[in-house]
């Protein structure tokens, strides 16, 4: 973790994010996304987090696999806080420098939310990272995909099968209900960056109230490389 990590270049790419609860329809919404953006001619790359890279995708595997709770909060913010360093260096940063615009499925609003407010690792250790792992990096506009806590599940429970859970979608109810109200916060928190979405409508429903957001926030914040 670098300080060459946190420098944003002046002429770059749009970066949003998509944040939510389990099952609210990130990645489903991201892909539709970059569908909308490649047909108005808009270079975008789709990434996640935990991951993205090589070196993140192992750190994925180790979280979600239920080992990094065994070490604790303070070091399971440490996983994600060194997946995150790695990603923005190797996959973000590089891609906004070239102009393409970044679509990525959570970032340092998952790690306020769950190790934050849920898991309630210090502020102080919280805030640390995030310097240390992407200084003035913010994302310029940021979904928070909202539906009620029942919705989320079952539509996670249905698209894993018979998979086992992973770390998160075991927790218990309380847990993703203490979560929805936690990115409600960070949205009312923050209104210049984030719009909060009613993810509970159809895919359709969802994504065209997405575009229609995200035109109006290119309406009063760009002047260039507007979608048409
Ligand atoms: N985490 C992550 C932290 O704790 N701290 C951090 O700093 C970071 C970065 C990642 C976990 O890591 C935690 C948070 C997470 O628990 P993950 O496997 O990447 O885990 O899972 P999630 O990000 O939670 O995403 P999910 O895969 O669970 O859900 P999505 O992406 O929100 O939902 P999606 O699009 O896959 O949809 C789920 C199902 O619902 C259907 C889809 O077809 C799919 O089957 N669906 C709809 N059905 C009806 N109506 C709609 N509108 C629908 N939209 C989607």
């Amino acid at each position: 973790m670098t300080d060459t990590a946190v420098q944003v270049p002046s002429l770059r790419g749009r970066f949003i994010t998509f944040e939510g609860g389990e099952g609210s329809g990130k990645s489903t919404q991201i892909r539709k996304l970059a569908e909308r953006l490649d047909a108005v001619k808009l270079r975008a790359i789709v990434t996640r987090e935990p991951g993205g890279s090589p070196g993140a995708e192992i750190i994925r595997h180790l979280v979600l696999s239920g080992m990094g709770k065994l070490l604790g909060p303070d070091a399971e913010t440490l996983l994600f806080a060194a997946a995150r360093d790695d990603h923005v260096r190797t996959v973000i940063l590089p891609a906004l420098n070239q102009g393409i615009w970044v679509l990525c499925d959570r970032f340092f609003d998952s790690t306020r939310a769950y190790q934050g407010q849920l898991g309630q690792v210090l502020p102080g250790l919280v805030n640390a990272m995030q310097r240390v792992t992407i200084g003035d990096l913010k994302p310029d506009l940021t979904f928070i995909l909202d539906v009620p806590v029942e919705v989320g599940l079952q539509r996670a429970a249905a698209r894993r099968g018979n998979a086992a859970a992973d770390r998160f979608e075991a927790e218990d109810v309380k847990f993703h209900q203490d979560l929805r109200d936690a990115y409600r916060q960070i949205a009312a928190g923050d209104p210049q960056r984030c719009v909060l979405i009613d993810a509970a409508a159809d895919q359709d429903t969802v994504s065209a109230t997405i575009w229609s957001a995200l035109r109006e926030h290119l309406r009063t914040t760009m002047t260039t490389a507007s979608p048409a």
